[in-house]
């Protein structure tokens, strides 16, 4: 990025108090990483240019929802043609796929994605039919290795994601290697599938071979068809891991160490919160917390990750005891190896929630993958 250049946006801010669409210019200063919006109706300038705390470049593209002081706008348009020629090229979406053999280490998978800078915008857990996956891979069907790859796509819950970054089919595609993970072995080391595939159809995660594939099988994932999730509802616990462990990239890890400690992941779902939403979840608090208003404010300022957990017994107890104190500070005196210690910051950049009583445990598992997951 040339950093004297200025970016222009088109944005969109729903008023829940005066129930209206409110439509802004929003402009970004490269050089300063500076921020100015004007309100286009009454043409008059609505921000001062000014650094808003957490608000980068790289968050800006087109359908991005980013918070600017505690409203949530989503980036509509480009607001010029200098802002859309510089930054279509890179914004190129495309499509990967945590095949069901590697649905064990997506946490490290995950975490190869965010180290090579590709932003997740959409997240689901789900399992295929035969007949879905038929469709998914329909080129192939002619082909003698479709039934063995029938019987892995559909031998268990994957985790489909719509991912944008630079030359983001080409990159995708280069970091995963060739198709034989034992070929990948050889010729590519360091890739994904020599990393963690086992043969030439085991071979870990899925990626469009081209822009059109990749527009088809994002829309085959995450369009009109609603593919239902893969939450048990039963004998599990809600996690969270909050928007700010998701945009500075360590929700792989978080995920890899949840994994490690002997629980599963049964469901897991991307979701951008509204506050209206983020308000109703954390109802419970509201009066009783001093950050009530802070939580509900980190909460609907970016992408979460909600993550239905099991255990084989007692999996809100385990999970609270992995995810330590509420406040880092403290949990980095006294519980250093919990998950608050590792990557929280403070009480609100806490890094995850996790249910608190054992009781509302279902209650909030449904929140996220019944009534927002609707
Ligand atoms: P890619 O996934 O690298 O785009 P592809 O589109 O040619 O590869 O094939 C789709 C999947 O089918 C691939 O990921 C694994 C399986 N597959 C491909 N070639 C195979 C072969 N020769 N034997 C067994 N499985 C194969
Ligand atoms: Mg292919």
């Amino acid at each position: 990025m040339d950093l004297e250049e200025r970016y222009a946006f088109l944005a969109e801010y729903y008023d829940p108090n005066a129930c209206l669409i409110r439509k802004y210019q929003l402009l970004f200063y490269g050089k300063d990483e500076t921020c100015e919006m004007y309100d286009i109706k009454n043409k008059k300038l609505f921000l001062r240019r000014s650094k808003v705390p957490g608000l980068r470049m790289k968050d800006l593209f087109l359908g991005s929802i980013v918070s600017v002081h505690s409203r949530q706008l989503t980036i509509k348009d480009f607001g010029d043609e200098f802002t859309r020629r510089k930054l279509r090229a890179k914004t190129e979406k495309t499509f990967a796929m945590i095949k069901p053999d590697c649905i064990g280490k997506m946490g490290e998978i995950l975490e190869v994605i965010c180290q090579e800078d590709f932003i997740i915008c959409s997240a689901k857990m789900l399992r295929l039919t035969r007949k879905q996956a038929e469709q998914f891979y329909i080129e192939h069907i002619d082909k003698p290795f479709f039934g063995n790859l029938m019987n892995l796509i559909t031998e268990g819950p994957m985790v489909a994601l719509e991912m944008k970054g630079e030359d983001a089919v080409r990159g995708w595609r280069r970091l995963l290697g060739p198709t034989d993970s034992a070929q990948a072995r050889r010729d590519a080391p360091y890739s994904i599938r020599a990393k963690f595939g086992a043969n030439v159809t085991r071979n870990a995660c899925h990626g469009s071979d081209s822009l059109e594939s990749a527009n088809r099988e994002i829309d085959f994932f995450f369009g009109s068809t609603k593919y239902p999730n893969t939450a048990k509802l039963q004998g599990t616990t809600l996690g969270l891991i909050k928007p700010h462990a998701v945009l500075s990239g360590i929700a792989g890890p978080i995920i890899t160490d949840i994994l490690s400690s002997g629980l599963n992941i049964t469901a897991l779902q991307l979701h951008y919160v509204d506050r209206a939403n983020a308000a109703e979840f954390y109802e419970v608090y509201k009066g009783v917390v001093a950050e009530y208003t802070d939580m509900v404010t980190q909460l609907s300022s970016g992408p979460c990750i909600a993550l239905e957990i099991h255990g084989d017994q007692d999996a809100h107890g385990k999970f609270r005891k992995l995810c330590g104190p509420a406040d880092p500070e403290l949990a980095k005196y006294l519980r250093p190896d919990t998950l608050r210690a590792k990557y929280g910051k403070d009480k609100i950049e806490n890094a995850l929630h996790c249910t608190d009583l054992a009781d509302d445990c279902i209650l909030e598992v449904e929140y996220f993958f019944k009534i927002l997951d609707s």
